[in-house]
């Protein structure tokens, strides 16, 4: 606060003075008459003291606030150029984003040269960086949807990968007539699920990752081909590695009433397809291996050429992430599947999976299983029928 005591012949002359010297905002306290000091002064005219104040506080912080509204006026600027230029790349990467233009006293001269270059001050940078937040929320949020259809948003998230999502739209736009938007993408769909009917022949092996449900799917095909189709069907595994695993396949061996053997090393393969001949069908059951190990895979394929097959299916869950379908399906191709089996379509309640593993893997689906009971939970699903499902028009329970 600015006290100051003007000594003015009459309140014009005071206000004046007051208003140039402490600005519009003084306001005077107080006002008196009085004489000139001395002998002199008390022969003399009465003149008027007025006393005045400024709150200079609010001088200065006026002018912080009209600073502070000019540089992030020009944050605000800065940022809305780089946001215009980054929303046809659709993210706001930290790369682009303000800690360089506030923190850089290196910044060369030119974009950035007016906006707050060179201004260490913290409430800012700290102002700025919230609405970087703010606008890669809105960027990936609302943003995020311009441009994209209701029918690429419902694709995204029934959790198809990029790719099928792109494929089914080009399908989409590519034909040429007036039928319903939701017409052609079941057509679509449907298209692109291909199924193998044709019945289980010859020697069989079921190959894929840990835990999605080989030796389950052997015990429930075999439970079909026996009891149903009244088969003659022998079991071998190679799987030797689990503890438990050998047991595992004996057991409904037993129940069933089959031939079972196992298999240590590769030499005995032949010799038990042989001991096996009369049967119709010869499941093979194998260790679950990791794609990502050529080792493993490598030894797999050195047993599948003894067995010397071409009905060899990938046993994949349909609750697999995208990501890692792509490094399944990819690294078993090195044993040459020829069909796909996809199971658990009881754990999860959106199917987009199918179609990712079907667009990847380039091979039709021979089964799917739906649950842990053998034999019942295991069935041949018509391309119609998985179409639904993918589509969201139908659940397995
Ligand atoms: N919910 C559900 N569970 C299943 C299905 N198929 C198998 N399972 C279960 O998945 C688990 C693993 O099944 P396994 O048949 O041992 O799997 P695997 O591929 O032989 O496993 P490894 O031999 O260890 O590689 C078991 O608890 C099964 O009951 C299915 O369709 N639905
Ligand atoms: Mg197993």
């Amino acid at each position: 606060m600015i006290i100051k005591r003007y000594k003015a012949n009459n309140m014009n002359e005071a206000i004046t003075r007051i208003r140039y010297e402490l600005g519009n905002e003084a306001i005077i306290i107080s006002q008196r008459k009085i004489r000139k000091s001395g002998v002199i002064g008390f022969f003399s005219k009465r003149i008027l003291e007025v006393t005045a104040a400024v709150d200079n506080k609010k001088e200065e912080d006026k002018k912080r606030r009209h600073d502070n509204k000019d540089d992030m006026k020009q944050s605000v600027e800065a940022i809305k150029r780089i946001i215009d230029n980054k929303i046809k790349d659709t993210t706001l990467d930290d790369k682009a984003v303000p800690n360089n233009i506030i923190k850089s006293s290196n910044t060369p001269r030119g974009f950035y040269e007016n906006s707050i270059v060179d201004k260490n001050n913290d409430a800012i940078i700290r102002e700025v960086q919230q609405m970087k937040n703010m606008l890669n929320e809105v960027i990936q949020g609302s943003y995020g949807n311009i441009g994209r259809s209701k029918l690429q948003i419902r694709l995204e998230n029934s959790d198809f990968s990029h790719s099928v999502v792109k494929k089914i739209l080009n399908s989409i736009n590519a034909m040429d007539d007036d039928r319903e938007e939701e017409v052609k993408l079941k057509e679509v769909v449907k298209s692109m699920i291909k199924v193998d009917n044709k019945e289980l022949e010859h020697v069989v092996v079921l190959v894929g990752p840990t835990g999605v449900g080989k030796t389950t799917t052997i015990a429930k095909l075999a439970g079909k081909l026996v009891l149903i189709e009244k088969k003659k069907v022998g079991l071998i595994t190679i799987d030797t590695y689990r503890i438990g695993a050998v047991e595992q396949l004996r057991t409904y061996a037993d129940i069933m009433n089959i031939p079972f053997q196992v298999i240590f090393s590769m030499k005995d393969m032949a010799k038990a397809i042989d001991n096996m001949k009369s049967c119709d069908i010869i499941l093979i059951d194998t260790t679950g291996r990791s794609s990502k190990n050529e080792m493993q895979i490598s030894e797999l394929r050195a047993f599948i050429d003894k067995v010397q097959t071409s009905n060899v299916h990938l046993v994949i869950s349909c609750t697999t992430k995208n990501k890692d379908i792509d490094v399944i399906v990819n690294g078993y191709k090195k044993l040459n599947y020829s069909d796909i089996i996809i199971t658990k379509l009881d754990e999860t309640s959106t199917y987009g999976s199918i179609l990712n593993i079907l667009q990847l893997a380039k091979k039709p689906i021979s089964f799917v299983t739906t649950g842990q009971n053998v034999p019942e939970d295991i069935k041949i699903m018509e391309p119609e029928e998985l179409a639904k499902l993918v589509l969201g028009e139908d659940i397995i329970c």
